[in-house]
């Protein structure tokens, strides 16, 4: 019998369809004073885990993982580094929302208000009674309105540049049917114009990279106000209505008066998943944050369901050839 590397022990959710993989314990040690230190060292030295947990035969590319550990912050219950196929995510909205649930699953915490430690700064999550979860996102802005993107394959596309915890690419003029038969188009359809972004060099603020690009349209439901399909960096499409393309949403709606502060928008994803979110305005945060954020940066509240599917123990043979996974 070869020797066993690691026993990673998971907890596997779903929000909206997508998944999360809570890994709550086997995991090394990550070195570091910051998360974003401990970030580094995950990127450095364990990234073959990532691959281990997120790739087949043990994952797959729909997957994103939610590393926890001890928070830093002595405000948050934990920590958690969001990953998946492709590399490393700076927030996650369905994937906090599974996270919450999968702890509740485990009864390390109840309904209430619980703060997780990000990448990318703090979020606060509520824990509802009826199960749901409400996410408090990191602050999220519009960066740059309507910008002209040549794509070989489509022409022109126009779309929004928002940050909502990750860089998206916003776009409601493109011509395509967001059905749930259609996604292979729909994929290949945002892959060429995520590819059409880099050559002219449109990125996000400090040249953040735009991994996500996010499609909309009206739905055939009125109980909803529009519905998406978003790419993620790893080519997989979100099940989910993704929690952080929703609040760069509202980031633009908001910027455009669209939506008022404390206003409900229902955001459906490609699979018929529905999120609720609303915002209110970062300047009213000022002073009990003790930041100053631009006018026009919001914070976004996201809240959607989570359900457990399985909760097992990930095993890693020294002998195993995909032991790092399958390379995609
Ligand atoms: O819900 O924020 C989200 C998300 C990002 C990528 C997949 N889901």
């Amino acid at each position: 019998m070869s020797s066993i590397l690691f026993n990673f022990k998971i907890i596997d959710s779903h929000t909206g369809g997508e998944p999360t993989r809570m890994v709550y314990d086997g995991f090394p040690e990550l070195v570091g004073d910051t998360l974003q230190d401990k970030l580094q060292y995950f990127k450095q030295n364990f990234d073959h885990l990532r691959k281990s947990i997120i790739l087949e035969p043990r994952g797959n590319d729909v997957l994103v993982g939610a590393l926890l550990f001890p928070a830093t912050n002595p405000k948050a219950t934990a920590s958690v580094i969001f990953f998946n196929n492709a590399g490393y995510l700076g927030m996650c909205g369905h994937g906090t929302i599974g996270v919450i649930v999968s702890l509740a699953y485990q009864r390390k915490i109840s309904a209430g208000v619980h703060w997780l430690e990000t990448p990318v700064g703090l979020v606060k999550a509520t824990l509802h009674d009826d199960g749901s979860c409400s996410v408090q996102n990191v602050p999220s802005y519009r960066y740059k309105k309507q910008v002209d993107v040549h794509v070989p394959e489509l022409g022109l596309i126009r779309g929004d540049i928002a940050w909502g915890g990750n860089w998206f690419f916003l776009v409601s003029e493109h011509g395509q049917d967001i059905q749930a038969n259609n996604v292979e188009k729909l994929t290949q359809v945002t892959m060429q114009i995520k590819q059409a972004l880099i050559a002219p060099n449109i990125t996000g603020k400090n040249g953040g990279e735009i991994d996500h690009i996010e499609l909309f349209a009206d739905s055939d439901d009125d109980q909803v106000d529009s519905k998406n399909f978003v790419l993620c960096p790893g080519a997989a499409y979100d099940r989910s209505p993704c929690g952080t393309g929703t609040s760069a949403k509202l980031a633009c709606l908001a910027a455009d008066d669209l939506l008022a502060p404390g206003q409900i928008w229902r955001q459906q994803s490609v699979v018929g998943s529905v999120f609720t979110g609303s915002y209110q305005y970062a300047t009213e945060l000022n002073n009990a944050a003790g930041t100053a954020y631009p006018e026009q940066t919001i914070i976004p509240t996201i809240c959607g369901h989570a359900y457990v599917c399985a909760e097992t123990t990930l095993i890693v043979q020294e002998n195993d050839p995909f032991k790092w996974g399958i390379p995609s």
